[in-house]
């Protein structure tokens, strides 16, 4: 990919962040992800319409100097590209392919076949003749359209119960579950420069993983390509599946298939279920929400001790990591502090709301040295 060859200096975001929040001084350098890891995995991030229109310098700067590749959070979504039967909607998605070609950032695409998130036109459309017609324009449309703009796709999402059955979505109850080789066929067709990955959370599980394994399979002995599978990483404080996602990392590898981790976050606050269902929720009440004024330094270790540990695993498979999300730039931004519970102060990732480097950050950078 042309978008890794060019790196701008760190020093040019020391010296805007220096001048822009004072905290750092122009001798302190502040370590570059995507070049620290530059050997072993691409280093991304969730990027949502704030940030793709570079509405705050200083988080268009972090981004540029920290990441070599993003995903968008939202805008290419079904509801926002296509959000009537006849009528697209290109402009953020265009936006982002501009920003990040300018930034040298390669974008993985999200998400072509979601039951979530579906435009409204789509829930009322009754014959399977039609359904089949808005499936297959849907995917050949814009998966053509981003054909060699776009590093890959993530073309089918959470298609899987927590037990490895196929999730009852109106794509399952409409085409039936061949739906999902269809998708990755059409697709393959429509975008033969595009690399194309199944994307899921809990599918390093022993059970999801064993349905999503049987549903690659699936794929791959159809003849229809697939590069890669990912998994969501949506974890919580402690609670690390370590075992388990080595397992799935040795297995999904053993298919051929690229692993990545395409979503990370290590949840902090209290939640009593696992995964990333949006359609989950939990009541609010004020303790569930004890950070509001920052986070204690004991459990700012145990987020950083939790990055190290997970890092370390992804390094001792770098070989079969392709690569390493995160799910936002900083903990502002996080979709955690909205779900299951709205309104949270939630500290999921490695930059905080001022956009500083967290000690998660430096420890997850010590691995390399
Ligand atoms: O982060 C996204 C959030 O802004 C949206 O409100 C939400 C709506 O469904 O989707 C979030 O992103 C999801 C991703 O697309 C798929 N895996 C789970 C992510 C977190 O919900």
């Amino acid at each position: 990919m042309i978008y890794y060859k060019k790196y701008m200096p760190c020093a040019l975001f020391l010296m805007l962040l220096t001048a822009s929040v004072g905290q750092l001084t122009a001798q302190e350098k502040l370590p570059c992800l995507k070049k620290v890891f530059k050997k072993d995995f691409t280093i991304g991030t969730a990027l949502n319409t704030a940030q793709i229109e570079e509405r705050d310098p200083k988080a268009a700067a972090l981004i540029a100097e920290q990441f070599n590749t993003a995903t968008p959070e939202n805008i290419m979504k079904a509801e926002i590209i296509h959000p009537k039967w006849d009528t697209y909607n290109f402009e953020l998605a265009d936006k982002m392919v501009a920003y990040c070609k300018k930034n040298n950032i390669a974008v993985n695409a999200h998400t072509l076949i979601w039951h979530s998130q579906l435009p409204r036109f789509a829930y009322g459309i009754q014959s399977v003749d039609s359904f089949k017609t808005f499936f297959t324009n849907h995917i050949s449309t814009i998966a053509a359209r981003y054909d060699g703009k776009v590093f890959s796709w993530d073309v089918v999402n959470e298609a899987l119960n927590e037990d490895g059955t196929m999730r009852n979505s109106v794509f399952l109850k409409k085409l039936g579950d061949s739906f999902v080789t269809s998708a990755f066929r059409i697709a393959a067709a429509a975008a033969p420069n595009t690399e194309l990955y199944y994307n899921d959370y809990n599918n390093e599980q022993p059970k999801k993983r064993a349905g999503c394994i049987a549903l690659i399979k699936k794929i791959q002995e159809a003849g229809v390509r697939i590069d890669g599978v990912g998994i969501q990483g949506h974890w919580h404080l402690g609670k690390l599946p370590l075992k388990d996602i080595e397992e799935s990392i040795e297995q999904y590898a053993a298919m051929g298939l690229k692993v990545m981790f395409t979503e990370l976050d290590i949840e902090v606050l209290k939640r009593d279920f696992e995964g990333a269902d949006v359609s989950q929720r939990m009541k609010s009440d004020p303790t569930m929400d004890p950070y509001k004024n920052g986070l204690p330094d004991s459990i700012q270790e145990k987020l950083a001790a939790d990055y190290e540990a997970l890092f370390a695993l992804f390094l001792k498979h770098r070989d079969k990591i392709e690569r390493v999300t995160f799910w936002g730039v900083d903990d502002g931004q996080s979709w955690l502090n909205g779900w299951p519970v709205p309104g949270r102060t939630n500290y999921p990732l490695l930059f905080d709301r001022e956009f500083k480097a967290k000690p998660a950050f430096y420890k997850v950078i010590a691995l390399k040295k």
